[in-house]
């Protein structure tokens, strides 16, 4: 493993996928006492008595090299003996529960329902994976994306995202319990304690929103005179993965990056923009009078299709970070 630096505390938010590949790369530079990974929870819910927490599962797999290559969620190789045996009994199948990932989904259960908090749990399922970074839920509270649709009207999070492949139209979304979740005091103060605050290229609307939403979050970050900078989840107007395009689109919203820029506002002081946008980034300095020193806007190559590429650009932004006075 290179370690590069053994000084800056970061802090990295994230949801599912996207977030999962430069947590990824961070680990891999950065000494484990010195990473922070803050997950997004509003896309958890029950299923069949159990609670799937998908993100932070996601990062658990990611970071412990256990998560399957093609979906980039779920184990590798995991098999679907479980699901046969409930279709057999003439159940629904469209949440693709797979044999091994179970046992993460039992343990957690199992460990709630004796009153064990969810920072707790990701501890232990973590560490139990041989994780040595910090993992955290944003909160131990119950927060669910509800995705107000023109054809199906009001649907949770996974029933929009898996049962009907995020194809609906959205009309709003709303981030339900997030106003009385409580930040938790781990997350409190991972972010008092952090020299460098990151935002993974993930979706703005469905996996940074409902994070920013708790109380304190937003108001915590804006208070920390550090780097503050968030990696975009589009290059060249288009989403790396997922529906962040559609949903901008259907929000009325422009499909760029200057429009995450605008959703991310002042929570930043800096911008990783994709090198396929350069353009983009001359007009954002022109439009929205961000000048270096004191704003950090860069180009990067943020496509990270393999592990090298994800330790690259965890270097770069590290690197860039490290050599700008704010
Ligand atoms: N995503 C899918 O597209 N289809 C699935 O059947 C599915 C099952 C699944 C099971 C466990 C888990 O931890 C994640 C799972 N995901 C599945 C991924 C997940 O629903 C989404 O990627 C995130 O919620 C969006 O970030």
């Amino acid at each position: 493993m290179e370690m590069i630096y053994s000084s800056p505390r970061v802090v990295v938010f994230v949801g599912g996928v996207g977030g999962a590949k430069l947590a990824y790369g961070l680990s891999r530079v950065l000494p484990p006492e010195q990473l922070t990974v803050i997950v997004n929870v509003a896309d958890d819910f029950w299923h069949y008595g159990l609670r799937i927490c998908p993100d932070l599962d996601t990062i658990m797999y990611t970071l412990s090299n256990l998560v399957d290559p093609v979906n980039g969620w779920g184990i590798a190789d995991d098999t679907t003996a479980m699901l046969k045996s409930m279709q057999r009994y003439g159940e629904e199948t469209w949440f693709t529960l797979k044999d091994q990932d179970l046992a993460t989904h039992l343990l957690r259960t199992y460990w709630l329902h004796e009153g064990v908090p969810l920072t707790e749990i990701t501890q232990r399922l973590a560490s139990r994976l041989g994780i040595t970074c910090s993992l955290l839920p944003v909160t131990d509270d119950p927060i669910m994306t509800v995705v107000h649709t023109e054809e199906h009207g009001s649907l949770e999070f996974q029933e929009y995202f898996v049962k009907y492949r995020w194809q609906p139209r959205v009309q709003s979304l709303e981030y339900r319990g997030a106003t009385d979740a409580r930040m938790t005091s781990e997350v409190r103060r991972a972010l008092e304690d952090a020299d460098v605050i990151l935002f993974g290229p993930s979706n703005p609307w469905l996996s940074i929103a409902p994070i920013v939403a708790v109380p304190g979050i937003a108001d915590l970050i804006k208070s920390r005179n550090i780097p503050r900078v968030a990696v975009t989840p589009i290059v060249d107007g288009r989403a790396v993965k997922g529906p962040a395009a559609k949903i901008m689109d259907e929000l009325g919203l422009e499909i760029s990056a200057q429009t995450v820029l605008e959703f991310y506002s002042d929570l930043l002081n800096g911008f990783i923009a994709d090198v396929r946008d350069d353009a983009t980034i001359t007009n954002l300095v022109q439009t929205q009078n961000l000048h270096m020193p004191r704003y950090l806007l860069k180009s990067f190559d943020t496509m990270m299709g393999d592990a090298q590429s994800k330790i690259m650009l965890s270097q770069k932004i590290l690197e860039t970070i490290e050599g700008w006075t704010l």
